[in-house]
Order: C-alpha cells, then sequence, then structure tokens
C-alpha cells in the first residue's frame, strides 16, 4: 500500500473542506484580518497527519469517511492552533512555521492568539457538523473525548509541564509524560475520537489508545532525529534547534543509534497493540515504520 499516496489524497480532500468551513475576509470586513491569519495558517501546507488518522480508523470499521470530513478539519483546526501558539514569543518564540514565517511574524502577537483561539472554537463547531450523520450519542462522546484530550488533560497539560520543566535535564519518563500529551494526546484524539464515532467496543477502544500513544511516541522520536540529521529544506524549519535550546530529547538522552533502537521497538509495540482486529488493520499497521522513516 502507498502511505504517502493515502495522506495525500486525503490531504486534498481534507483542504476542499477546509476551505468551506472556514470563514473567508471579505472586503471593507473589520476582523477580516482574524480570518485571513486563521487561513494562513491552516493551508501552509502541513501534512494532515491527523485527519490521516483519523481516516484510517473509520476504514477499518468499515465507515464511510465523507460525511466525517468536517469532524477531521476540526482535529486539523486544533492542531493548527497549538502551532500558532506554540510559536509564540511566549512559548518557543519561533520564526518559521511549515517552511512559512510565523503567523505572530505576519499578524502581529495578538492576531496570532487570536487566530489560534478562533480555530480551536471553530473546531468544535465543525466537528458538530456530522450530526446530521452520527448517532448523536457516539458524536457527544466522540467530541467529549477530542476536547478532554485537546486541554488541561490532554495536549496543554503537556505544554504545561514542558514549560514548567524548561532549563533543566529530563529522564526518559518525564519526555515521556510530556510527549503522551503535546503530541500523543492529539493522536489518540484522531484515533480513538473515530472508533467512538464508529460506536467501537471498549476492549477495541483500549487497543487503539494503547496503539495511538505508542505511533505519537514513535512519531517524536522520528522528530528528535530528524532534528539531528534530517534536511531543513524538506522539514520546512531549521534542524539542530533542539540542541541549541538544549531541549531533551531521545537523542540527548541515549544518543543517535540507540534512539534509533527504541523507535523500532516502539514501532513493534504499536503493531501489536493492533492484533486483535486482524487483516483489517493493515493501513493502521504500517503507520509506525513509515512515520519512523520519514524524512519531513
Ligand atoms: C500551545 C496548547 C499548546 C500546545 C502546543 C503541539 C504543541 C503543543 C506544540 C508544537 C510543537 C511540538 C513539538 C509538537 C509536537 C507535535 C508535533 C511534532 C507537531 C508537528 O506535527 P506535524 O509534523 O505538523 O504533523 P504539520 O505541519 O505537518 O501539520
Amino acid at each position: 500500500m502507498d502511505i504517502a499516496k493515502y495522506f495525500s489524497e486525503k490531504a486534498g480532500e481534507v483542504n476542499a473542506c477546509l476551505d468551506e468551513l472556514l470563514p473567508r475576509p471579505g472586503a471593507g470586513q473589520m476582523e477580516g484580518v482574524l480570518f485571513e491569519a486563521m487561513r494562513y495558517s491552516v493551508f501552509a501546507g502541513g501534512k494532515r497527519l491527523r485527519p490521516g488518522l483519523f481516516f484510517a480508523v473509520l476504514r477499518l470499521f468499515e465507515m464511510d469517511d465523507r460525511p466525517y470530513l468536517p469532524f477531521a478539519c476540526g482535529l486539523e483546526m486544533i492542531h493548527t492552533y497549538s502551532l500558532i501558539h506554540d510559536d509564540l514569543p511566549a512559548m518557543d518564540d519561533d520564526d518559521l512555521r511549515r517552511g512559512r514565517p510565523t503567523s505572530h511574524k505576519v499578524f502581529g502577537e495578538a492576531q496570532a492568539i487570536l487566530a489560534g483561539d478562533a480555530l480551536l472554537t471553530h473546531a468544535f463547531n465543525a466537528m458538530l457538523q456530522t450530526a446530521a450523520c452520527a448517532a448523536p450519542e457516539r458524536l457527544l462522546a466522540a467530541v467529549d473525548y477530542v476536547a478532554r484530550q485537546s486541554g488541561a488533560f490532554g495536549m496543554v497539560a503537556g505544554q504545561c509541564v514542558d514549560i514548567v520543566c524548561e532549563g533543566r535535564e529530563l529522564g526518559a519518563e518525564e519526555l515521556r509524560y510530556i510527549h503522551e500529551r503535546k503530541t500523543g494526546a492529539l493522536f489518540c484524539a484522531s484515533i480513538a475520537g473515530a472508533a467512538l464515532l464508529a460506536g467501537a467496543r471498549e476492549e477495541e477502544i483500549a487497543d487503539l489508545t494503547e496503539y495511538a500513544l505508542k505511533l505519537g511516541l514513535v512519531f517524536q522520536i522520528a522528530d528528535d532525529i530528524l532534528d539531528e540529521i534530517g534536511d531543513g529544506s524538506k522539514l520546512g524549519k531549521p534542524v539542530g534547534s533542539d540542541k541549541k535550546n538544549h531541549k531533551t530529547t531521545y537523542i540527548s538522552l541515549m544518543g543517535l543509534e540507540e534512539a534509533r533502537r527504541f523507535g523500532e521497538k516502539t514501532a513493534g509495540e504499536a503493531e501489536a497493540a493492533l492484533q486483535g482486529f486482524g487483516a483489517r488493520a493493515e493501513l493502521l499497521r504500517l503507520l509506525p515504520r513509515y512515520f519512523l522513516h520519514r524524512d519531513c
């Protein structure tokens, strides 16, 4: 199966739907700059991995993905909001994202904060647009889950702990704690969120959550490796920033070769979590190695 083709096809569908869902700046409209800033970051060329994961799980449960496009777009809006806020001077203070100047560099800090806020809230409007096709109790469970994973019990908590720990060397468990929230939580939202919409059984949701957390970790290990030996022009951001900013990474903790081995081991554990799904989970089973060996 051609995974790059799968993600690029899904990205095309997601981009068309995002274009429909996001407000458009109109002539003479005073809040036009807000809509422009929202669109600027959303259409800056992200890989649309979270929607791709979401659709892969719908496929596992033999669900038609078309009606759920707005839900997938909601996940991408939450992801983009987190990137805009993460780049702000008060957080990582980055100048480049997805190969372009960051939102605050183009629109100023205040509008970048607002664009992030508006994307986060718009995401929930988008997800609720699937009310016409999803059973209400499933949609409620999925949206509730996405909110938890995105907020104080998930991604925002991860960002908080990352900031609290700034300036000191972390241990492996602390690093895992942060990654499970910063990266893993939105992977869980996409993967287990789709399973909730599909009405999956509790054991299936538990297995998929385990898979999502391991997949997030693999993604992060690859991120650390790419920051050490990747190609900045493919990544759309300068490499070597972890070392420059004295960040604890899997490379600083265990060295490049051991980090690669740890990545392979974790990818194996992610695959193993799918055992109960048999051949139906082929696409999901291929993703951990694909993420580990990615070049951007
Ligand atoms: C500000 C609430 C708040 C949270 C920020 C997501 C995040 C938490 C910070 C971004 C920096 C970071 C290391 C995130 C980990 C997840 C990650 C590697 C994001 C980049 O995801 P990709 O590669 O990005 O899917 P694209 O641009 O392809 O969408």
